[in-house]
């Protein structure tokens, strides 16, 4: 559960990426967010920087992945896919207005205060790493992580999930503190580091996982 090929909800996921993005690509928020709601889902894959077909880009416009439809609505963005996930299942989005705003506000924080802080340092750990620049940029983009950091770490303080109950913000926060599994940056908290496991301990997050992995492995190694 709940891979089912004739699921009515359909994601569209990556068949093959190079290795150190495996366990990273976006479609695992989403299976993710579909496990925790116990909604069956089937996913059908597309090449790592293919062609895209018409349909394709109808679906998601910069013919990337994930694409999402339950057979009421079409989507796009994964963000605001498990939001639609959550909206279907009170497991991810509370009913309560308070309770609901603060899971929408931690969805956006995760994806536009945190990881737009993370992905500068992953370009240059990826993409730059043999720039001879490298070294003179990264104190400045570490230290721009370790701040926001910090403030996530500040708030969770001593609870579980950021506002006590998991919900979808946690799930895309910790979806995004995954990015940084290279680096020691998580580790430099307790707590935010306790937090990642406990995401990924939830059982909804292993099985998502597994699925995710399982459509890369006649992939040998790199792509
Ligand atoms: N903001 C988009 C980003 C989607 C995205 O970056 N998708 C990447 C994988 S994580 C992708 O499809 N890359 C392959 C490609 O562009 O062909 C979202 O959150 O859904």
């Amino acid at each position: 559960m709940p891979v089912d090929p004739a699921a009515l909800t359909r994601i569209t996921a990556l068949g093959s990426v190079p290795e150190a993005g495996r366990g990273l690509v976006r479609d695992l928020p989403v299976r993710w967010a579909l496990e925790e709601a116990g909604i069956p889902y089937s996913a059908r894959t597309l090449t790592f920087l293919g062609e895209r077909s018409a349909d394709d880009l109808a679906e998601q416009p910069f013919g990337q992945v994930p694409a999402y439809n339950d057979g009421e609505v079409s989507m796009f963005e994964s963000g605001a896919i498990v939001l639609r996930v959550g909206e279907r299942s009170e497991a991810l989005l509370p009913r309560d207005p308070r309770a609901r705003a603060k899971t929408i506000s931690w969805l956006f924080a995760a994806l536009s205060s945190v990881e737009m802080q993370i992905w500068p340092l992953a370009l240059l750990n990826i993409f730059f790493a043999d720039k001879p620049w490298r070294n003179e940029a990264r104190p400045a983009l570490e230290g721009n992580v370790r701040r926001v950091l910090g403030r996530v770490a500040a708030h969770l303080g001593e609870k579980d999930w950021l506002e006590g109950e998991f919900t979808a913000g946690d799930l895309m926060m910790v979806t995004v503190l995954r990015r940084l599994r290279s680096t020691g940056l998580v580790a430099e908290h307790a707590n935010l580091a306790a937090y990642l496991a406990r995401g990924e301990a939830r059982p909804a997050f292993q099985r998502a996982l597994a699925a995710h992995l399982a459509d890369f492995a006649d992939q040998a190694t790199a792509a």
